[in-house]
């Protein structure tokens, strides 16, 4: 038999219609490109004040033993605010546990939002009223269950579009690549915005990636993939607002890569000295995303000292009713450990919740 080359045989089919653009070169920016928006710019600025005042007051509720843990967004406010306002009302949020603000932006009671970083079992919120899934803290492990949900969606001719948080370190997840590949397959209504911090705890990007930018793993799966300055709110506002509408319309899911810097350490119980330089943290404190944004607020006059005034009083009032709300002992009961693992508990459950009863 005459051999016959891989090219004579007939092409596997192949869903794609289009092979996706390649990512953006540079990180797309709004900001100091002349486009003001004079309804959107003053909104994202008061969430920029009221985030980064609920990042500060809630790190330190942490150190008056009040909140057990806080993974700050300090830094990344830009991408925080941006996800929580560019959800339309029947969107759906799936946030990792550093995503906590983009939840409040969404419309998340404050105090309520740190329920499983006070230490409870349950999330405080009922997520199918609010479309916000339980803030994730096992990496990636959010995305397949937005991918599930886009599809389900999708199914029923629901109208409406997920966003599924993620940050670069979790992109080294195999969650992350079923999600991506399945959500691309199947065009899922969904858009992964992945918030590059440079870090993962101590770990930093250029050890976790080869790629030449996370938004160029998008093409590989068939989806397009955006580079965005994260600390330009207005630019990762219109990028996700895009890729939501694009979603929503049937065109499948975006990968946005929005580049980013967390200004704060890991955690309340990390100290970030040990892995980053004072120089390092100096230069993107002078791109901190609150000062980009009033900085051009006010050369556009769309922010005077009373506005500025304003927004800090707003976000006064958010700090001071966190702190009344966390300022008593959180009502918890050691046996709920075990209440919702099984339908029927097993008898090792058993003998475990009777131990912990003897200890309490
Ligand atoms: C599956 C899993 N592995 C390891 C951890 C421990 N862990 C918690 S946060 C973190 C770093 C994640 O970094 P990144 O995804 O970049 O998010 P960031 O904390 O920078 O927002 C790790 C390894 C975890 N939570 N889940
Ligand atoms: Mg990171």
């Amino acid at each position: 038999m005459p051999a016959v080359t891989v090219s004579e045989l007939p092409a596997h089919p192949l869903s794609r219609t289009a092979v996706p653009p390649p990512p953006d070169p540079e990180p797309y920016r709004v900001l100091g490109t002349g486009r003001p928006d004079p309804e959107l710019w003053p909104l994202l600025y008061r969430e920029l004040v009221r985030g980064r005042r609920y990042n500060t007051q809630a790190t330190a509720l942490t150190r008056q033993g009040r909140l057990a843990v806080y993974p700050s967004s300090t830094g990344q406010e830009a991408c925080q605010v941006a996800a929580g306002l560019a959800l339309g009302p029947r969107d759906w949020l799936f946030p990792s546990y550093r995503d906590t603000l983009a939840a409040v932006v969404r419309g998340l009671d404050p105090a309520v939002a740190l329920t499983l970083l006070r230490g409870d079992w349950h999330t405080g919120h009922d997520p199918r009223v609010h479309r916000v899934a339980p803030l994730c803290t096992p990496l990636a492990t959010q995305l397949p269950h937005a991918v599930g949900l886009a599809h389900a969606a999708r199914l029923r001719r629901d109208d409406l579009a997920v966003l599924a948080l993620v940050g670069d370190g979790g992109t080294s997840e195999g969650d992350f690549h079923e999600a991506l590949n399945f959500a691309a397959v199947w065009r899922a209504p969904v858009v992964f915005l992945v918030q590059n911090n440079g870090y993962a705890i101590s770990v930093p990007l250029a050890k976790q990636t080869a790629a030449p930018s996370i938004a160029h793993k998008a093409v590989g799966y068939g989806m397009p993939g955006r580079l965005v300055d994260g600390n330009d709110a207005p630019a990762v506002h219109d990028a996700l607002t895009g890729a939501l509408a694009r979603a929503r319309a049937g065109e499948g899911p975006t990968l946005i890569e929005a580049v980013t810097y967390r200004l704060d350490a890991h955690t309340n119980a990390d100290d970030a000295t040990r892995y980053r330089t004072e120089a390092e943290v100096a230069a993107w404190r002078a791109r901190d995303p609150l000062t980009l944004m009033e900085r051009e607020l006010r050369a556009h006059g769309l922010l005077d000292d009373a506005g500025a005034a304003e927004a800090h009083e707003a976000a006064e009032r958010t700090a001071a009713a966190l702190r009344e709300a966390l300022s008593g002992d959180p009502e918890l009961t050691p046996d709920d450990l075990f209440t919702h693992v099984y339908a029927e508990p097993t008898s090792q459950l058993r003998e475990q919740a009777e131990r912990l009863r003897e200890f309490s």
